[in-house]
């Protein structure tokens, strides 16, 4: 088989990969995207649906959030209930008008693919990619089913533990914390949309429940570190959530569970996201818990700054665009892990908390709910951070022309 060559290999066809793919195609850029899945599976795979104001807008003038405004629900409140009291906060109207889009991930997925395909763009499906080397020029070259794959630059875009961080020289390794519980998380139907997210403190353990759809809602349970997903039968998972989260009157009943399983609650940022000709994107170089709903719009986040970064390296008049995106993305990255550790802060008990002490813990919680529940700067604060308020910060997307096929020979990837 002769090796292929493109100008950018993608890992990875989640959010991160299919908007980096599309900005650079537009760009005029060639690109080669891989993907593990078959397109069926990618398109099944539910996971995040509450999407940032600052993301939407961004994809929305690209051209990319047609369908997404059309049937995407706007959010601009949540409840926090803590010792039987139920605090509305209002982060729409703290933060100045910055609502949350949701919107289920695979229906996001699904329509970036149908905007790559229609301006042309191809992704292999089911066609992973099993490991990235270098080339005598430090250039990288993909080793795929199809054969080698060589290219200009190479971006992980393929989630934690992935083959092109694997080929940076600490293995895109970073500061990380185990937090001392998981969470049980479930997708499940629901008799009524869920209205707004809850967030239940409670003495036993953190329970969440998040909108998705009409009629699926997600659901999350706090439970030990380790636990496995069978401790846990439909009837034990429906009865803690109803009673952790409250539920009742005209709230979602939830009734056939139709995803259960145990996230093992990590926070991790990559000390790097680049090396040489090798990059990273979204949970490639970062993982943060769901607390804040914040994986998928930093994915977005990452790939739309470094659509611009690319291209401004490309067209040669600036060298220092790819370690740009590196310093703003690691930045917002540890932005990130600050709001999301701070939320888990305030949405579980210290490990370890005597029963008889809880009640003391539960109220000092009830202070900070309605801080941030109320107008001021701690409200103000805490509502921008969550809804994503403001604008993306991405460089602008230069238009590139095709440049030469790189020239082979094999060696270790140099840092450029
Ligand atoms: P993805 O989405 O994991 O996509 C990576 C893709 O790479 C493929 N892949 C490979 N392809 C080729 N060769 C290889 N060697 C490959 N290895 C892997 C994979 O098959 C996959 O298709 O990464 P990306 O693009 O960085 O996007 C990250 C987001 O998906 C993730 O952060 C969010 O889902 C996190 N998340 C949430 N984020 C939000 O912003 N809002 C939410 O409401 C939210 N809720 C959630 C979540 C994550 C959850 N789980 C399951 C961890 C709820 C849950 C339960």
């Amino acid at each position: 088989m002769s090796p292929r060559s493109t100008t950018v290999a993608i890992v990875g066809a989640g959010p991160a990969g299919l908007v980096l793919a599309h900005l650079l195609r537009r760009a005029g850029v060639d690109t080669a995207v891989h993907e593990r899945l078959t397109r069926a599976e990618l398109e099944r795979a539910a996971r995040a649906g509450v999407l940032e104001h600052r993301v939407v807008e961004h994809l929305r003038g690209l051209g990319l959030a047609d369908r997404l405004v059309a049937e995407g629900e706007r959010h601009g409140r949540c409840e926090i209930v803590c010792l039987g009291e139920r605090v509305t906060v209002d982060y729409g109207a703290l933060s100045g008008g910055a609502r949350h889009w949701v919107y289920p991930q695979q229906s996001l997925v699904r329509d970036l693919i149908a905007a790559y395909e229609a301006d042309g763009g191809t992704i292999a499906f089911g066609s992973p990619v099993a490991a990235v080397a270098a080339d005598g020029t430090g250039r990288p070259v993909l080793r795929t089913a199809e054969g080698e794959l060589r290219a200009e630059y190479a971006v992980g875009c393929e989630g934690a533990h992935g083959v092109v961080a694997a080929a940076f020289p600490d293995r895109a390794e970073g500061p990380a914390r185990r937090y001392p519980y998981d969470w049980l998380t479930v997708l499940a139907r629901i008799d009524r949309p869920v209205a707004a997210v809850r967030y239940a403190v409670h003495a036993d353990g953190f329970a969440g429940m998040m909108p998705r759809t009409a009629d699926v809602g997600r659901f999350y349970l706090e439970v030990p570190a380790g636990e496995r997903v069978e401790e846990w039968a439909p009837e034990r998972i429906r009865g803690e959530l109803g009673r952790r989260l409250g539920l009742g009157g005209a709230d979602p009943v939830p009734g056939e569970l139709l995803e259960t399983g145990v996230l093992r609650m990590r926070g991790r940022v990559a000390r790097r996201m680049r090396h040489g000709r090798l990059l990273l994107a979204g949970d490639a170089a970062h993982t943060v818990t769901p607390s804040g709903a914040k994986g998928l719009n930093s994915a977005v986040a990452d790939a739309a700054d470094l659509a611009g970064a690319l291209t401004a390296d490309l067209l040669g008049g600036d060298t220092g665009a790819l370690d740009g995106y590196q310093r703003r993305r690691l930045e917002a990255a540890w932005r990130t892990q600050e709001f999301s550790d701070r939320l888990l802060d305030l949405l579980h008990l210290p490990a370890g908390l005597p029963p008889e002490q809880r009640e003391f813990a539960l109220r000092l919680r009830l202070e900070r709910i309605r801080r941030i529940a109320a107008p001021g700067p701690e409200g103000a604060d805490f509502a921008r951070a969550y809804a994503g308020a403001g604008q993306l910060t991405a460089a602008p997307v230069g238009a590139v022309p095709r440049p030469a096929a790189p020239p082979p020979s094999d060696a270790a990837v140099s840092p450029g």
